[in-house]
């Protein structure tokens, strides 16, 4: 089997050359110690590392690593993630080290991928091409079961493809789940009775590990037509879980709070890269990855970077949705679409609930940006003729 390939941003420590600095992360993740080994024996040799590449960047170095596949435990990504994102982050010979992007070979990937991804979760909107539009309901915590449905009901009739819970709410005794997923899906089945539409709504079954394939079953038979994870507060393993279930046959919408603690600082932690390649395989439908104008911080070639690991061709796996949200607002549209492309899922919490004429108003001035920007008509021009859109506008402004 071909090798591991991981490659890494780092800084040396005072006193470690760049190369010894490369090398010290080999050896840490394959056979080797801080010191020789009289263990390390000939047969042993062979699972070595080896430095492939070391070239000044930036305010420091990249490298590329190789690791023999023979390290890895096929289908055991925790241990996929000892190796390439283990110890080496506290070494004192690196001031600094990030991992950028992992390269697996076929026989480290025996997973599926995700069961819908964007081509299924189109099929179930209904949409062929469109960007899809999303809202987070908001406020992310306090509302009741009853409030929290009226406000998807407004979203749903306000056009909306896709509802989700926020990443804080999950079974609190203000909003139980087991009231709560009910009384959203009867306001979302009529608003499907008055518009024709289905609207996903994700239900946020994020849990403790040995209870969240049975969460996700029990939403699911409450009506959930898709879950949502907190994949780095939960684990990967939760999402393989979830994907793997033999019950469970809806879209899983992966959230990455928390992520930022890894992936923000751009000399030391795990690029956002690695996260998505892991959640596309492990199953995750829609990740989020980040916005272009939105209220995140975030690099831009790295997201169009992710984007592209969610989308293009990989192991013959669906491609995964990825999903632009944070601080959006109908005047933001224009900006994710020409950057992002319109293979995306915009999502929309502040930028609909804040809508001064409410969450059904802010729904439709979302997809009439999203119009605007498909007819190639700048959003100013369209408000003209869409109150509901000029209204965000003069709220918020159009960039
Ligand atoms: C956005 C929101 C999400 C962010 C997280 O709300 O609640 O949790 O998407 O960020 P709003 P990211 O639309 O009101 O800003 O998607 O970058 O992980
Ligand atoms: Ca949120």
């Amino acid at each position: 089997m071909p090798d591991v390939i991981a490659t890494y941003f780092f800084i040396p420590d005072q006193g470690t050359s760049p190369e010894q600095a490369a090398q010290a992360i080999s050896e840490e993740e394959t056979t080797g110690t801080w010191t020789d080994l009289t263990t390390r024996t000939a047969y042993v040799q062979r699972l070595d590392g080896s430095v492939e590449s070391v070239d000044a960047r930036g305010d420091g170095y990249v490298t590329k690593i190789h690791f023999p596949a023979e390290i890895f435990e096929p289908g055991n990504v925790p241990q996929y993630l000892s190796v390439v994102a283990g110890n080496l982050f506290g070494l004192s010979s690196l001031a600094a080290v990030r991992l950028l992007d992992i390269d697996l070979p076929a026989g480290l990937v025996p997973f599926k991928g995700p069961k819908f991804g964007i081509k299924g979760v189109r099929k179930l909107i209904g949409t062929t091409r469109r960007p899809h539009v999303g809202t987070i309901i908001k406020p992310k915590v306090g509302l009741n079961p009853e409030d929290t449905a009226a406000v998807a009901y407004e979203a749903a009739m306000g056009g909306v493809d896709f509802i989700k819970d926020d990443e804080t709410l999950t079974s609190q005794a203000f909003c139980p789940l087991d009231e709560r997923v009910p009384a959203v899906m009867a306001r979302l089945d009529e608003a499907t009775s008055e518009t024709g539409r289905t609207v996903l709504y994700a239900v946020n079954v994020s849990d403790r590990a040995d209870r969240i394939v049975e969460r996700a079953e029990y939403a699911i038979d409450l009506g959930a037509n898709t879950l949502m994870v907190d994949v780095i507060t939960c684990g990967f393993s939760a999402l393989q879980a979830l994907a793997e279930a033999p019950g469970i046959r809806v879209p899983i919408h992966v959230h990455r709070t928390m992520h930022a603690a890894m992936t923000r600082n751009p000399h030391h932690g795990v690029a956002m890269r690695p996260i998505a390649r892991i959640v596309r395989m492990l199953g995750g439908d829609q990740l989020h990855t980040g916005t272009v104008s939105g209220k995140m911080e975030h690099n831009l070639e790295e997201l169009l970077g992710d984007n592209r690991a969610l989308t293009e061709a990989s192991f013959g796996m669906n491609a995964a949705f990825p999903v632009a949200s944070g601080g959006l607002h109908p005047g933001k549209v224009h900006a994710e679409l020409s950057t992002l492309g319109t293979d995306v899922v915009l999502q929309a919490g502040g930028g609909i609930h804040g809508h001064p004429d409410g969450t059904a108003a802010g729904a439709r001035a979302m997809r009439q940006a999203v119009d605007a920007f498909l007819a190639g008509v700048g959003s100013e021009e369209y408000a003209q003729d869409h109150p509901e859109l000029a209204r965000a506008l003069s709220k918020w402004g159009s960039r």
